[in-house]
């Protein structure tokens, strides 16, 4: 099976934790992607869903799902979205696609977490995958030592030769090569760094479900 192929079984595999009559929340990348494409089949089973990115957003109402603001919604049963990396206790690496904020506050408000993935994502120790960082702009100079000086190189995320822009109007700044052993604490010492937004561990709240896309099918680990 290829990766896609692999993406797809879990993007399936996942309508099964979706509420009906309920708000989902919905993640960003290519394996919520391939999601939106499922939910969109049984749209008219829910209420609608909160996006994770304006290009989640986008997805969904081309697909005719209702997208709520976030500040409508006071809780939501699930949330669902992909993952760099997991690892079988359910932390994860996210925001390589740059919408870790939105991801987290999202995931937030939800009672539970559907991480969907292919099985390249499980890892035993986090941290191959550079973790991104979302900064203000004004302090990613700042930012950028201090990370490093927690052992990484830290790099300022490019597009077409500019830092790249979030949709929160940040910077992503990657943190290449950290060792990550205690994905909890690294996530809340990155966190109190002045200057951060939010940082892609998952670790306070990581996933409730992971289903893993493999050759042999899709497993679950809970
Ligand atoms: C989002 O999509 C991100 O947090 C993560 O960076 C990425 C995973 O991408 P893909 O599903 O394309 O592998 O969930």
């Amino acid at each position: 099976m290829t990766q896609d192929e692999l993406k797809q079984a879990v993007a399936r595999a996942a309508i099964e934790y979706v509420v009906d009559g309920e708000i989902i929340g919905v993640g960003t990348g290519s394996t919520a992607n391939f999601f939106i494409d499922e939910l969109g089949k049984i749209k008219d089973r829910i209420k609608g869903a909160v996006a994770s990115s304006e290009a989640t957003a986008e997805r969904l109402r081309a697909h005719g799902i209702k997208v709520f603001d976030l500040n409508e919604v006071e809780t939501m049963p699930v949330y669902i979205d992909g993952a760099d990396e997991i690892t079988p206790q359910g932390a994860m690496i996210k925001g390589g696609g740059a919408a870790l904020t939105r991801e987290k506050i999202v995931a937030s408000v939800a009672q539970k977490f559907v991480c969907i993935a292919d099985g390249s994502k499980l890892v035993d120790v986090l941290g191959k995958f550079p973790l991104p960082v979302e900064v203000i702009p004004m302090a990613h100079g700042v930012v950028a030592r201090k990370l490093s000086s927690l052992g990484c190189e830290a790099k300022l995320r490019l597009k077409d030769g500019k830092p790249l822009v979030t949709d929160n109007g940040c910077y992503i700044i990657d943190a290449v090569g950290m060792q990550i052993a205690d994905p909890a604490a690294i996530e809340d010492a990155i966190n109190n760094i002045v200057g951060v937004v939010t940082n892609g561990l998952f670790a306070r709240k990581g996933a409730t479900v992971c289903l893993l896309g493999t050759a042999d099918g899709v497993k679950k680990l809970e």
